[in-house]
């Protein structure tokens, strides 16, 4: 009986014991679940403030790239329409711009081709008493003009020289020559034959394009040509 009793006792106990032990593991486990709920809810907020943190980010550059847009609209809009404003000017300029009775316009220049003929410093004078000077050829165009002013055939003075350093021409206007249209074996300064010495100043002769000028001497009777600013109306 009495063993009876005490085999009671330890299956009571070892039932208690089994109970125990559950209730503790399932105490840590609840204990561990909690503990992953709480993990995941920070990794929530942290993954969730990032993507508001980006969010922002995003807008934040979308705004600054329309606000530069918008800048640089604002500028082309202002450059166009100071362009309108000069082609205006300029449109308003040109139909202001004239050449003096009996001059001809060539570009924003003005040419006159002299009536009388005289030498070389005559010439430059007379065009600086019309507020001009003996033509200086700047381009092709103006030399293709200029062989065109007269009939074919004419000497005309240019204001070319090389009277103060031989073979070191330059033009009235105090520049270099750097554009030439000498004829072949020009400038010569007369030669070798000693008749025609000292040819320090240059003549265009109308007819050709190109290659139509030669020098002689400065104290040779020629017509001129004179070019000046235009003059506005
Ligand atoms: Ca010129
Ligand atoms: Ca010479
Ligand atoms: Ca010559």
């Amino acid at each position: 009986m009495e063993d009876i009793y005490i085999n009671v006792e330890d299956e009571n106990s070892t039932k208690m014991r089994s109970f125990i032990s559950e209730k503790e593991t399932c105490q840590q486990t609840e204990k561990r679940r909690h503990c992953y709920v709480v993990f995941l809810g920070i990794l929530c907020f942290f993954l969730l403030f990032s993507l508001i943190v980006l969010g922002t980010h995003h807008r934040l550059s979308m705004w600054r790239s329309a606000a530069d847009l918008a800048k640089m609209k604002a500028q082309l809009i202002t450059e166009k329409e100071l362009l309108n404003a000069s082609l205006i000017q300029i449109s308003q300029k040109q139909n202001r711009v004239v050449c003096p009775p009996g001059w001809r316009m060539f570009g924003c220049n003005c040419y006159l081709v002299s009536n009388e003929s005289n030498t070389w410093r005559k010439g430059q004078k007379d065009c600086r008493n019309r507020e001009a000077r003996l033509v200086v050829v700047d381009s092709t165009e103006e030399q293709t003009f200029l062989s065109g002013l007269t009939e074919e055939g004419t000497y005309l003075w240019i204001g070319l020289s090389d009277s103060n350093a031989e073979g070191e021409w330059k033009w009235v206007s105090g520049s270099r020559l750097t554009l030439s249209f000498w004829r072949a074996q020009q400038p010569d300064d007369g030669g070798d034959t000693g008749r025609f010495r000292d040819e320090d100043c240059a003549h265009i002769t109308t007819g050709t394009n190109s290659s139509n000028w030669n020098d002689l001497s400065c104290n040779t009777n020629l017509q001129w040509i004179c070019e000046r600013d235009h003059i506005m109306k």
